[in-house]
């Protein structure tokens, strides 16, 4: 299919996250995908080095999900989960919890990470509300964290130009953590970092500056994703964790991207051994195939809170029209199924080595500064050009589509992270068109 035959009409479409003049003057179009690999519009086959945006982690169109929403569609296209129920939401909930880490078994469905962040956000506020400390209002996000778009996502958030053009708007009492990057003490490494731990006390600064007492929560992806892949340094999460128990204050980890496997365990909380108050997750939670986000949180938080009202009254209010809608908690079902079945969450595991020995084998091609890696997840960070920073990466991003790789930028930093059904040869494959993309981009 040639793009006089899709013969498409791209003016009206907004797109989210894009130079759209630039795109709709040369786009890329994907018209089909199926396991690792995109159909492009000219017919080509595109490895799919991003599982789509870090979200269809166990391979596109995978037939079990397909038949479980097909299914679901045609019984029962919708019900509401205000006052009402329908069965698949109840189970989606129930598989999820499964997986969680021990304790976080009360799920809240929303449509997307934004929504989950923005609920994670409330329902910190609604508990201590609920326990007598209202108060405590004040949330610690970091630099060059991304939890997605909301308003208390870009608050929270630490991607400046997320926020800019919002800068009066956003929720008044935030403050943030430094970023743990640091390619002058640890470019190249392999894994988390050793040094950085000490950046965790920051928060004890920032406790002491505005007093536990006005603190509702801390919230970090535990591996930072959308920025360029910051690997937490060793033991930095731990003492997040210690000094927020030290001050009463709950720690939510935006598991959005390192949810589901990404990492070789069931969540980041599970792979650090660091157990969050509230969990964030979106994407892979039904392999992206519905739009659906999910909040995991610890037991006695939701009791705290649907114990507080009174008896028969709403207890917390908060809900979209389509949390926990029908076709996306029927794929919810069957992608944890399909994880489980196939061990998919292993299978990462099983493939980190190979796929950090290969990410790493860049080191020495031209302007590569920095690589990082950890699960299956990866960055490669590029010098930027004097004057003009992200062209260089986008170059490399557009050589690599057409030499058949999806794969992601942002600034200068090319960003991977597979499928989880990815074997040992298309990581080559991956990073073999990567290699000749950087080594043919000036
Ligand atoms: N939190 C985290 C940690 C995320 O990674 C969101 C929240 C927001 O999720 P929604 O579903 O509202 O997009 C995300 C999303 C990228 C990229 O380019 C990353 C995300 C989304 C789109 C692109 O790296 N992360
Ligand atoms: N705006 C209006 C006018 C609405 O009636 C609703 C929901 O009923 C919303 C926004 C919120 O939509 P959603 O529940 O899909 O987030």
């Amino acid at each position: 299919m040639n793009m006089h035959e899709l013969n498409l009409d791209m003016t009206a479409f907004w797109m989210p996250f894009t130079a759209n003049r630039q795109f709709k003057s040369a786009p890329r179009i994907l018209v089909k995908a199926e396991g690792m690999y995109y159909t492009s519009h000219d017919g080509r086959r595109v490895l799919d080095g991003t599982a789509g945006l870090w979200c269809v982690n166990a391979g596109h169109c995978r037939t079990e999900i397909v038949e479980a929403i097909r299914q679901q569609a045609g019984e029962l296209d919708f019900a509401p989960t205000f006052q009402m129920g329908h069965p698949k939401a109840f189970e989606a909930a129930a598989k999820i919890a499964e997986i969680t880490p021990e304790g976080l078994d009360r799920v809240f469905f929303t449509n997307s990470g934004s929504e989950s962040v923005d609920t994670a956000l409330k329902i910190a506020l609604a508990y201590h509300r609920a326990r007598g400390e209202g108060q405590r209002t004040r949330f610690i996000g970091r630099e060059r964290g991304y939890h997605g778009v909301g308003f208390g996502g870009i608050s929270v958030g630490g991607i400046s130009p997320n926020r800019k053009a919002y800068s009066g708007a956003l929720l008044p009492a935030v403050d943030h953590l430094p970023h743990t990057l640091n390619i002058a003490e640890a470019a190249f490494t392999r894994g988390q970092p050793s040094w950085g731990a000490h950046l965790a006390d920051e928060l004890e600064r920032l406790v002491t500056l505005h007093d536990a007492s006005t603190i509702a929560a801390v919230i970090v992806e535990p591996l930072a994703g959308s920025t360029g892949v910051l690997v937490p340094p060793q033991g930095y999460l731990q003492k997040l964790r210690q000094i927020c128990d030290k001050h009463g204050i709950l720690l939510i980890f935006d598991e959005v991207i390192t949810g589901l496997g990404r990492l070789g365990a069931p969540f980041a909380a599970q792979y650090f051994g660091v157990t969050p108050d509230l969990m964030t997750m979106a994407k892979g939670v039904n392999n992206a195939a519905v739009p659906m986000g999910a909040v995991a949180v610890k037991n006695g938080i939701h009791d705290a809170i649907v114990d507080a009202g009174n008896a028969g009254a709403i207890e917390f209010f908060h809900g979209y029209t389509y949390s926990g809608h029908p076709l996306a908690a029927a794929a919810a079902c069957a992608a944890l199924d399909l994880y489980k079945n196939d061990g998919l969450f292993e299978r990462a595991a099983k493939l980190a080595p190979h796929f950090e020995k290969a990410i790493h084998s860049l080191r020495e091609l031209p302007n590569v500064i920095d690589i990082r890696n950890l699960g299956l997840v990866g960055g490669i960070e590029l010098k930027p050009r004097d004057g003009k920073p992200g062209a260089r990466a986008h170059e490399i991003f557009v050589k690599c589509f057409e030499k058949g790789a999806l794969v992601r930028y942002t600034g200068d930093i090319l960003a991977f992270s597979p499928p989880l059904i990815v074997n040992e040869t298309q990581i080559d494959e991956l990073f073999g068109i990567v290699a000749e993309a950087i080594r043919e981009v000036a």
